[in-house]
């Protein structure tokens, strides 16, 4: 017989949750924060809502070449251009469609803002509106889709300026500490969806069976220390100086000042990459390069850097600009791009340093 609520003892923190033990629905989890009070009956709506879509959007990405969702949007030879410049996945297309339609009609949001719009979107005037707006790259990494690699979604949650309910874009400007929630969906051989709501960051993994999230990490931790770093060495002779001396002292290993041995990954999947170094430790980097300097760097600050950040350092890592804790970046621009270091503390703080002494002497 399932043991009473009040008599399971709250898992410790890091601490798998393997099957057998009492499982606990992200439903359930969104409960005890919203009893708990740190969370109110919308955000826990919004958050539902959203995790429904990532379900939706793992089956379409799970279906692969068999469900027709593969390869380039467009038709013909007319590729279709998102404002990123980037041609857009077919997938790319309906995840945005499944989380657009999936957080019309609930009445908890002012607006929706994503990665493969323009501007961002008023909520239909058939249906309320709420004082959240929801910001979201619908899937990250969609490169790596006709190749068979872990892909994500990424969202950010914001409340609405003096509780508006007809949000703009300049609404959405706000510094990734207003963030009120962050998380990201991971289509991997399992699909995981990992949250904060501002108490610690979880892992819920999709459990296919019954069609529900579970949670199977409370309280993921990243270590302070670690060998592994993550960035795409091609780029190398763009770097700036000081992140030349990084990496270039990384690589040296025990041999050079660092004095330990470094490991490198790179999946070019954001989502992939972030998932592991919550999951173990890493430093992940895409830092300026001379290539995308004048856009003020690669990845997007408002749905992939500030998400992601807090979702970090809500594991106890860290996550900089590598001159400025990035969820202080005071947003200029809905697809603003910004440079990002961001995991196990010690690192982000040594990449940080080397910028900081190249600064003072330049
Ligand atoms: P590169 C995917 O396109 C993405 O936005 C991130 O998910 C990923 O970390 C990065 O770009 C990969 O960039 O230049 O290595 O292809």
């Amino acid at each position: 017989m399932a043991a009473p609520f009040n008599t399971v003892p709250p898992p410790m923190t890091n601490m798998p949750i393997t099957a057998g033990s009492q499982s606990i629905s992200l439903t359930r989890y969104l409960i005890e924060e919203q009893r708990a009070g740190r969370i109110n009956a919308d955000l826990r709506l919004l958050i539902e809502v959203v995790a429904r879509a990532c379900k939706t959007i793992s089956i379409a990405v799970g279906k692969g070449a068999l469900g027709g969702v593969l390869g380039d949007a467009g038709t013909g030879d007319e590729a279709s251009i998102n404002i990123q410049g980037e041609a857009q996945k077919k997938l790319d297309v309906l995840s945005n469609e499944i989380l657009l339609e999936a957080n019309a009609w609930g009445g908890h949001l002012a607006g929706l803002a994503s990665e493969e719009m323009d501007t961002s979107q008023p909520i239909p005037d058939a249906y309320p509106r709420g004082n959240y707006l929801l910001l979201f790259d619908p899937l990250d990494g969609s490169s790596n889709i006709d190749v068979n690699i872990s892909v994500g979604t990424i969202f950010s949650v914001l409340r609405a300026p003096d509780g508006g309910t007809h949000a703009q874009d300049e609404h959405f400007l706000q510094p990734g500490t207003a963030q009120v929630a962050a998380g990201y969906c991971t289509y991997g051989p399992s699909t995981m969806l990992v949250l904060t709501v501002g108490n610690g960051t979880h892992a819920f993994t999709l459990d296919r069976e019954i069609g529900s999230f579970v949670m199977t990490t409370r309280g993921m931790r990243i270590p302070a220390e670690t060998k592994e770093f993550a960035v795409n060495m091609s780029n190398q002779r763009f770097w700036e100086a000081p992140m030349q001396a990084y990496v270039g002292d990384l690589l040296a290993g025990s041999q050079g000042p660092r004095g330990k041995d470094f490991n490198m990954r790179w999946v070019a999947s954001m989502v992939a990459d972030v998932h592991r170094i919550l999951t173990r430790g890493g430093i992940f980097s895409y830092p300026l390069d001379s290539k995308c300097a004048a856009k003020g760097g690669k990845l997007r600050l408002m749905y992939e850097a500030n998400p992601m950040s807090l979702l970090v350092e809500q594991a106890g890592g860290a996550a900089s600009t590598g001159r400025q804790r990035m969820l202080e970046v005071q947003p200029t621009g809905l697809h603003q791009r910004v440079p990002v270091f961001l995991g196990s503390r010690s690192e982000v703080e040594a990449a940080e340093r080397y910028h900081a002494e190249h600064d003072a002497s330049a």
